[in-house]
C-alpha cells in the first residue's frame, strides 16, 4: 500500500519515488521479455525499457491516482504501461527516418546500439507489451473489466492518430516550413500532450474517479502537456546535450517550428507558466487539489532537462 495522503513534497522527491517504481516494475517486464523474445531483440528490448527517462509521465499517473484517492501500490503498472508507449515513441522518433539522433537519456539511441531493423523491431513490439503491462496492474488493482477497456482506449487514442502518432506526423510533415502558432499547438498537443494528459487521467480512472474530477485531470493534462513542450523547445534552444542528454539544438538543425523560434524565448517561457497556472486552475474546486501535481506542474516549466 501507499499513502493515501497527498503531503506536500518537492517534485524532485516524487519524480526519484516514480523512477524507483516504475524502474523497477519495467526492469521485471525486461527480464521477462529477454526470455521471451530472446536473442538481440530481447537484449535491445531491456536496453530501451531500461534507459534512464526522468519518469514524468509516471510521476503524474502516481500523483493523479493520489490526488482521486487511490491507495494501491499496483498504480506503478500503469505509470510502467505509460512510460512504455513513450519509450516506444522515442525509439522510433530517433530513427534516421525521423528526427535521425544518436543520443537519448544520456546513452547512445537504440538503433545506435543494436541496429536499425532490431530497433524498429523493438519500437513495434513496445506497443503490445504496453498493453500486456497495462492488462496486468488493472488485474492487480482490480478494476472493472468496463474501467479498464476505459483505460486501454484512454492510453491507446493518446498514442494513435488523434494523438501522439497524429502529431508527429505533421510534425514531419511541417519539417522545413514555417508554421504559425496555431499549428504550431495542434503538433504538440498531439505529439506531447496527448500522452501526458492520458497519464493524468489514468491516474484518476484507476482511482474510479468520478466524471468531474476526470474532466478536472484530462485539462490540467491537456495544458500541462502544452506547456512540456514549450519548456522542451526552450531547453533544446537553450540548454547543452550534456545537460539534456540528447542533441540540443535538434530543433534548428532540422528546420523545426518551436515556439522559441515563432514567440522568442522569453515569451516562450512565460507561456509555459501561464499554461501550467491554469492547468492547475482546472482542479480548484474538485476533489483532486493536489500538492504534488502543483509540485509537477511546476517542475514541468522550470525544468533543467
Ligand atoms: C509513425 C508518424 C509516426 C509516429 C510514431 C515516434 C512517434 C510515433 C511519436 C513521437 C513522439 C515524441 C517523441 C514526442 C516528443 C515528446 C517529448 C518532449 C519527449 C521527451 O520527453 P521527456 O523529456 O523524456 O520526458 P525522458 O527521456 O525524460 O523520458
Amino acid at each position: 500500500m501507499i499513502s493515501t495522503s497527498d503531503a506536500p513534497a518537492t517534485a524532485e522527491a516524487l519524480l526519484a519515488e516514480a523512477r524507483r517504481r516504475t524502474d523497477a516494475r519495467l526492469s521485471s517486464w525486461a527480464e521477462r521479455l529477454s526470455v521471451r523474445v530472446g536473442g538481440r531483440d530481447g537484449a535491445a528490448l531491456g536496453y530501451a525499457l531500461g534507459s534512464p527517462g526522468k519518469r514524468v509521465r509516471a510521476a503524474l499517473v502516481i500523483a493523479a491516482y493520489r490526488a482521486a484517492g487511490g491507495t494501491s501500490s499496483a498504480i506503478d503498472g500503469v505509470a510502467a504501461a505509460v512510460e512504455t508507449v513513450h519509450t516506444y515513441s522515442l525509439v522510433h522518433d530517433d530513427l534516421p527516418c525521423m528526427d535521425d539522433d544518436d543520443l537519448r537519456r544520456g546513452r547512445a539511441t537504440t538503433h545506435r546500439a543494436f541496429d536499425l531493423p532490431t530497433a524498429t523491431r523493438v519500437g513495434f513490439l513496445l506497443v503490445p507489451v504496453a498493453a500486456e503491462v497495462l492488462c496486468d496492474a488493472a488485474l492487480t488493482l482490480g478494476v472493472t473489466s468496463d474501467v479498464l477497456g476505459g483505460m486501454a482506449v484512454e492510453l491507446f487514442q493518446a498514442g494513435g492518430v488523434e494523438g501522439m502518432v497524429g502529431g508527429q506526423w505533421l510534425d514531419l510533415e511541417a519539417e522545413g516550413r514555417r508554421l504559425d502558432l496555431a499549428e504550431l499547438i495542434a503538433v504538440h498537443r498531439g505529439k506531447t500532450g496527448a500522452l501526458i494528459r492520458a497519464s493524468c487521467v489514468l491516474g484518476g480512472m484507476a482511482a474510479s474517479a468520478g466524471p468531474r474530477e476526470l474532466d478536472a485531470l484530462a485539462a490540467f493534462g491537456e495544458e500541462i502537456g502544452v506547456a512540456f513542450q514549450i519548456a522542451d523547445d526552450v531547453l533544446d534552444a537553450t540548454s547543452t546535450s550534456e545537460a539534456l542528454g540528447k542533441t540540443a539544438g535538434r530543433d534548428e538543425a532540422l528546420h523545426k517550428s518551436t515556439y522559441a523560434q515563432v514567440m522568442g524565448v522569453a515569451r516562450a517561457r512565460a507561456e509555459a507558466l501561464r499554461l501550467a497556472a491554469r492547468a492547475l486552475s482546472h482542479l480548484e474546486g474538485t476533489a483532486c487539489v493536489s500538492p504534488s501535481l502543483a509540485a509537477l506542474a511546476n517542475y514541468i516549466v522550470t525544468r533543467s532537462s
